[in-house]
């Protein structure tokens, strides 16, 4: 449910800026003997020449539509140009429009807070351009203004017969008597006419832009005027605007709460809830969502330009509509493996270009039963953690899914058992990675700390064993980083044993789509879903990393995955339980093991674990230097000099991968404040539980 934001008395300048015919334009900038000429991308599949996915607007004029498919439109349009989206892996292979939004989004970011919200479409926050202009060269003293700005269509603006419309814009930039948030908007104007000449001049790309006070405003104009113009929205004119403005039309409400608004409430129009109060608003959809549409009615969003330039997430899909429905566990785990492929590469890349991490895998499905009384049943998406490495991820794909098919088939079921026919059939498949974040920079991890500076490592010997994970001291710090931060933040699956439910209804998925990655071919059969943001990770040829990654990075989790299913909610919790405490017992986690494994070439500075081989040896040095049982905050200073790292740095979330018992400790350690008083409860500690592991 939508949620409203608070909300700036500051005038802001938003711009929504959404390229035309994205594809299509990529694909003439390839072939450039297409420009001009009637052109459209048609999918990868074959059925009736293919489903168009985008349409030049050449071709547009001459009649040709999204929906149709190929053999249509070449009946509809025979001199039409039909490109093929570029293949992969069986499948559409969309790097190269990523890409291309990629160099779209690096102008733009230029000027601005800049939010990648698809594959090619972007907000920009350019408000603080917009003063800087204002303070600088007010529209008002400019003589002479760009003709692209000139061309803008300003929502309101009366031409009247004979009039020159340049000129009415003219006047309209340079009102003297306007008030600050509208000069503010004139500077937004200017800046986007010159941002998207730019982006022409720079990328041969033409793009359609929305300028408003805030993002939903903005959203709306880019569509009002394509292609290649931009439309403004005065605070005057928005009344008119969403008077008019079908409720479904509006971000949010494409799905159930657009159906009950029209149903409940009898709102076709946006500005019909205009007669209803907030508190009305609120009885029916509870305090969040009635202001929210109390505010959407009066065209206020508060909602913030994120400054994100890489994608949400990370997806891949593919259809298999009518006889290509994939009928077997088998068939299913072949396009697994493939979806699975791609987006772990892309995650590599991700890592490898960016330093960021996703932590959760999604399964997405369409299906139908052939004994359905129940047509509309949806197939559940599920998801469970993201372990890294293409077959735990396609080991995860392939649970998830059958963890959705029982739930699916319900009482079914028995249907799957032995090789008999099973009445389902599998018409769209997804997988995607959510829940991405940075690895800090300059975060320090403690497994870092108890390598220590590795100066002592030969850069050779670093080299040759990057990926080594049974050797943590063979990292230096800067190669390192990547590969000791997905340990830390890949935790034990035995520790996340769960599968979510995620919703599946259509307005969901709707809203991921627009922020996360289903693949186009996927999303584009199902009519209710709009695009999906395939936003930008310039993805680099795949370095072949993984390869020595996988099966390094993800040992410690598979020697425990492997009997630990992740999709165990059919087995008694006391069993779960009594092998994670076995687990647990036996000292598996993976900090634990690098303790017991430090290379004493690289040690810390005060040697504390690398002249140990053994828990003794670590318990007795972490003794004598009072590392555990001193009390006073001196003696913390103390240690904290001794171990020479910054704690401020630590990422907190590697201490969850440490033994429950010692967590709470480790955290008040963390928390130099909290340290004295917990250091006087500590009876259990981390020198007790190496030496409980060494009676192990
Ligand atoms: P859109 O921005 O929706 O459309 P567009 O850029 O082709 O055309 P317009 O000028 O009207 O904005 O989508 C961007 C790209 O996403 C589009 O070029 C192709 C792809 N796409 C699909 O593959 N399938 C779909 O169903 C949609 C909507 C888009």
């Amino acid at each position: 449910m939508p949620v409203a934001k608070p909300v700036s008395s500051d005038g802001r300048v938003i711009a929504h800026i959404d390229m035309d015919c994205f594809y299509v334009q990529v694909e003439q900038r390839k072939h450039p003997e297409l420009r001009g000429l009637p052109t459209a991308v048609v999918q990868y599949n074959s059925w009736k020449g293919g489903a168009l996915i985008a349409v030049g607007y050449e071709a547009r004029a001459l009649g040709i539509k999204r929906s149709m498919r190929g053999e249509e439109a070449k009946a509809v349009c025979p001199q039409i140009h039909l490109v093929q989206v570029p293949v992969a892996r069986g499948k559409a292979d969309l790097n190269s429009y990523r890409e291309a939004g990629s160099e779209v989004v690096s102008i733009l970011a230029r000027m601005g807070r800049c939010e990648r919200a698809s594959i090619d479409e972007v907000y920009l926050d350019l408000t603080d351009a917009a003063e800087t202009m204002l303070s600088e060269t007010p529209p008002e003293s400019l003589e002479i203004i760009d003709d692209e700005a000139l061309k803008s269509h300003i929502l309101g603006l009366k031409h009247e017969d004979g009039s020159d419309m340049k000129e009415n814009v003219k006047g309209w930039l340079r009102r003297s008597d306007a008030d600050h948030r509208e000069k503010l908007l004139a500077c937004g104007v200017l800046i986007v006419a010159d941002l998207r000449m730019q982006v022409l001049q720079e990328t041969q790309f033409t793009c359609s832009a929305g300028i408003s006070h805030n993002k939903m405003l903005s959203k709306l104009a880019s569509a009002m005027n394509k292609p290649a113009q931009q439309t403004v929205v005065p605070c005057s004119s928005v009344q008119q605007l969403l008077e008019s403005l079908p409720i479904k039309k509006m971000k949010q409400l494409g799905g159930k709460l657009g159906s009950s608004l029209q149903s409940e409430l009898g709102v076709n129009f946006v500005g019909d809830l205009l007669q209803f109060s907030e508190q009305k608003l609120q009885e029916y959809y509870g305090i969040n969502t009635g202001t929210w549409l109390w505010n959407i009615a009066r065209g206020i969003s508060g909602e913030e330009v994120e400054g994100r330039l890489l994608t949400k997430s990370h997806g891949s899909g593919k259809t298999f509509p009518g006889p290509r429905a994939l009928k077997t566990l088998h068939s299913v785990q072949h396009w697994l493996n493939q979806l699975c492929e791609e987006l772990s590469e892309r995650l590599q890349t991700d890592l490898d270009q960016n330093r960021r991490i996703a932590r959760t895998l999604t399964l997405h499905a369409r299906a139908y039963m052939s004994s359905d009384s129940d047509s509309h049943k949806k197939f559940p998406s599920k998801s469970c953690p993201l372990r890294y490495g293409t077959t735990k991820m396609q080991e995860d794909a392939m649970n998830l899914f059958q963890a959705g098919l029982r739930e699916y088939l319900g009482p079914f079921e028995v249907k799957m058992q032995g090789n008999k026919k099973i009445g389902w059939g599998i018409t769209g498949l997804s997988v995607s990675a959510g829940k991405i974040s940075d690895i800090p920079s300059g975060t320090s991890s403690i497994m870092k700390y108890f390598q220590g500076h590795d100066r002592l490592c030969s850069p050779s010997k670093l080299a040759k064993e990057k990926f080594e994970l049974e050797d943590p001291c063979s990292f230096s710090e800067n190669e390192s980083n990547s590969t000791l931060d997905i340990i830390e933040h890949t935790k034990l699956p035995e520790e996340e044993a769960t599968v979510n439910n995620e919703s599946s209804d259509l307005e969901s998925m709707e809203h991921k789509t627009s922020t996360n990655s289903l693949e186009v071919p996927f999303y584009s059969s199902m009519s209710s879903l709009k695009k999906a943001d395939f936003s930008q990770e310039t993805p680099l040829s795949f370095s072949g990393r993984e390869s020595h990654l996988e099966p390094k990075l993800t040992e410690l989790q598979s020697k425990v995955s492997s009997k630990e299913s992740t999709f165990e909610s059919g087995r008694p919790a006391s069993e779960q339980q009594v092998k994670r405490n076995a687990l647990r017992d036996k000292g598996t986690p993976s900090l634990l093991r690098f303790f017991r494994r430090v290379d004493p070439s690289c040690s810390i500075q005060s040697q504390v674990l690398a002249q140990s081989s053994d828990d003794t040896n670590i318990r007795s040095s972490l003794e004598n230097n009072n590392s555990i049982h001193g009390d006073s905050l001196s003696e913390d200073v103390q240690r904290r000099e001794m171990w020479r790292y910054n704690v401020d740095e630590i990422d907190p979330s590697v201490i969850d991968e440490l033994p429950s018992e010692i967590q709470e400790e480790v955290r008040a350690w963390l928390r130099p404040q909290k340290r004295q008083a917990n250091s006087a409860r500590r009876s259990v500690g981390i020198a007790d539980y190496f030496s409980r592991n060494k009676k192990l």
